[in-house]
């Protein structure tokens, strides 16, 4: 059985609005928390919104539905956008939003394993791909047709055990695996700081399928997505370029976007220039 069948074409319009429900949803939960992981979750939130409501086979009501397609959200501390995108969703209530970052709440600042939706916490990074190996396995030696997408930053492109879990990945020939790197050109202190590049050519060089693209680019995330469909024993990998707070010219402006903290009576203005660059 199926449940929320990916559609067979998508609709850009739509996925663009759902897109844009999210960002402002990120930028309400760190209005009210003061600060957050806001520029990634901003610059995310189309392969979130792509990926969710085009190509995930999920059950929003029932998120441990064993015929679900895995979704490993590898930088726990983009939990911000995880949230939005599930409340998006119906899978979680949007009452529950207000206990953001609050004690006891499942919804922190960073994934818990009690945490809604989350398939393993991500504090720690460079555990994502590692672990989304073991279940692409997993599943397959179960006879599950279940797929497992891996988000990733550039950030942890920089360690090794990023690159020992591709060659295991292309050693299994695990094609129901697609990391997705979330290639945003910051880390916790501003740019990257050892290169990656060329980005895609290593992921090539690691055995896997890969296309680099404008992740901010909805028709691309989602011809991305779709391309990653062909099950020819390689493991996939999709390079999104992504703006740091993308839809709010302030934030896209910021040299420093890996937590933004402002001045209270700024965050109205951060919601206003949302609105404002969609009209
Ligand atoms: C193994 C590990 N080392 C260091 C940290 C501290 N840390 C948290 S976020 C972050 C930035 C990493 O950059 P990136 O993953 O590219 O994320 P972005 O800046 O795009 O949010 C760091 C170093 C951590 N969480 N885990």
């Amino acid at each position: 059985m199926r449940r929320n069948h990916p559609p067979a074409t998508a609709d850009l319009a739509q996925l663009r609005a759902r897109a844009h429900a999210i960002r402002r949803t990120c930028i309400e939960l760190a209005t009210g928390k003061g600060q957050g992981y806001l520029g990634q979750a901003l610059g995310f939130a189309d392969v979130m919104a792509a990926l969710h409501f085009h190509e995930l086979r999920f059950d929003p009501e029932d998120l441990a539905w064993e015929g679900r397609d895995r979704f490993v959200l590898s930088t726990g501390h983009y939990a911000i956008l995880l949230w939005a995108t599930l409340a998006e969703a119906g899978a979680i209530p949007r009452e529950e939003l207000a206990t953001f970052a609050m004690d006891d709440s499942r919804l922190d600042m960073s994934t818990l394993d009690s945490s809604p939706g989350v398939e393993v916490t991500g504090g720690s990074l460079g555990h994502g791909l590692p672990v989304a190996i073991g279940m692409a396995l997993g599943l397959r030696r179960a006879g599950s047709d279940a797929r497992v997408f891996c988000e990733l930053s550039d950030g942890e492109c920089q360690e090794g055990s990023t690159w020992e879990a591709a060659m295991a990945a292309a050693t299994f020939g695990l094609d129901n695996l697609v990391a997705i790197v979330d290639a945003n050109g910051i880390q916790a202190d501003g740019r990257i700081v050892v290169r990656l590049e060329p980005l895609a050519d290593k992921w090539r060089a690691f055995g896997f399928e890969a296309v680099e693209i404008d992740g901010n680019d909805m028709a691309a995330v989602v011809a991305a997505l779709e391309g990653a469909r062909a099950a020819d024993g390689r493991p996939k990998a999709i390079v999104c370029r992504t703006l740091p707070g993308k839809g709010v010219p302030r934030l896209e402006r910021r040299e420093k976007a890996h937590f933004i903290r402002v001045d209270p009576d700024e965050w109205g203005a951060i919601l206003d220039e949302l609105e404002a660059a969609r009209a």
